[in-house]
């Protein structure tokens, strides 16, 4: 008997799992109702009255350790899983928060998609750039403010690497890459050294569109921009085109919608005078054909430009520009669309 309590010393000490059925499987083979300890003690009454003193202590002995052995492996096993206890499986899970498309790019979406249904590609450029391409492209004369430190930014003082203030860029590379018919527009971020304020911003976003082919008119130029204003802005939108001045268009004109906001009865938005300017264009200027291997004589070309930021700002009601760059999602969640 003293030796078969001995073996199952060894059996019990040895005995290791992380396995909670194997566990109980070793608990139920030694400490059950008819387990190998109770067994013992059932035949404990046939050991000789001598052996008695010792064979019960080896006995309780063989329960404790078993006991113990028990105990100290299920609660290694709870410790290694602090955390799935602390887990209140019944609570609702955390909700995830949904992000929504930026009011810039639903705005940008629209304006390409309207333009896309009138012929009109994508085209995309660097946004750092050299001064052929943002400025002697372009017809800007040597001494134009533009060219300044003022309103570029100039990298590591370097007067031939800048950052782009318009895609027109984009648009003298579309020429260098293409023969007309260019029919394209250039949606992008351009970069202007000035103060951040309600209406201003160092960094902004244009769309700019370009179309290049025999016998374009100013009257083409009017035509597209109104289906532009009217898909844009509404179908009751009315336009007016006032003369301006760009290096690039000859002749310019800034262009105006009716207020969409009081419908041109007049509001502090259009400042009483029924019309909110949206857009400036023109007829390409010969000079910037001719700088671009274009005969002036055989094609005639439209432009436009419009900046992004100032069409959201107007189809929303959106009175601080700095709204657009700060990233607030109360602000942004605002905007749902199918864009
Ligand atoms: C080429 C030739 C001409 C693009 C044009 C404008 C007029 C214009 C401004 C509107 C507000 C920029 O964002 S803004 O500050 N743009 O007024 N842009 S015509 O003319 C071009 C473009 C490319 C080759």
């Amino acid at each position: 008997m003293l030796k078969k309590i001995e073996n199952l010393l060894n059996e019990i000490k040895s005995f290791d799992s992380k396995d909670l059925n194997k566990i109980e499987e070793f608990r139920i083979k030694f400490l059950a109702k008819k387990g190998i300890i109770n067994n013992l003690f059932s035949d404990f009454k046939n050991v000789p009255n001598e052996q008695k003193k010792l064979v019960g202590q080896k006995i309780n002995e063989l329960k404790n350790l078993a006991i113990e052995k028990v105990n100290n492996l299920k609660s290694k096993i709870s410790s290694n899983n602090k955390f799935a206890e602390k887990i209140d499986l019944t609570l609702p899970g955390d909700s995830i928060k949904i992000g929504s498309r930026h009011p810039l790019s639903i705005v940008r979406n629209q304006i390409i998609d309207i333009f896309n249904r009138l012929g009109f590609t994508i085209s995309e450029g660097p946004e750092i750039e050299d001064d052929y391409h943002v400025f002697s492209a372009l017809n800007f004369p040597d001494e134009h403010p533009a060219r300044d430190m003022q309103d570029t930014f100039f990298i590591e003082k370097n007067p031939d690497v800048l950052l782009r203030t318009h895609t027109s860029s984009v648009q003298v590379r579309t020429m260098e890459n293409q023969k007309p018919p260019i029919r394209t527009i250039s949606p992008g971020r351009v970069f202007r050294n000035e103060a951040i304020s309600a209406r201003a911003h160092c960094i902004f976003h244009q769309i700019e569109g370009l179309y290049i082919d025999k016998n374009v008119s100013f009257a083409d130029l009017k035509q597209t921009l109104l289906y532009f204003a009217k898909e844009m802005f509404g179908k009751n939108t009315r336009i007016r085109l006032r003369p301006s001045y760009f290096p690039f268009t000859e002749p310019s004109a800034e262009m105006d919608i009716s207020c969409n906001l009081c419908g041109g009865k007049g509001c502090n938005v259009c400042k009483y005078t029924g019309w909110v300017e949206i857009l400036g264009c023109g007829m390409v200027d010969p000079n910037v054909l001719k700088s671009n291997n274009i005969d002036a004589n055989e094609f005639t070309g439209f432009a436009f430009g419009m900046g992004i930021e100032r069409i959201t700002m107007l189809k929303y009601g959106i009175k601080d520009l700095r709204l657009f760059f700060e990233n607030d999602i109360r602000f942004l969640e605002q905007f749902k669309s199918a864009y």
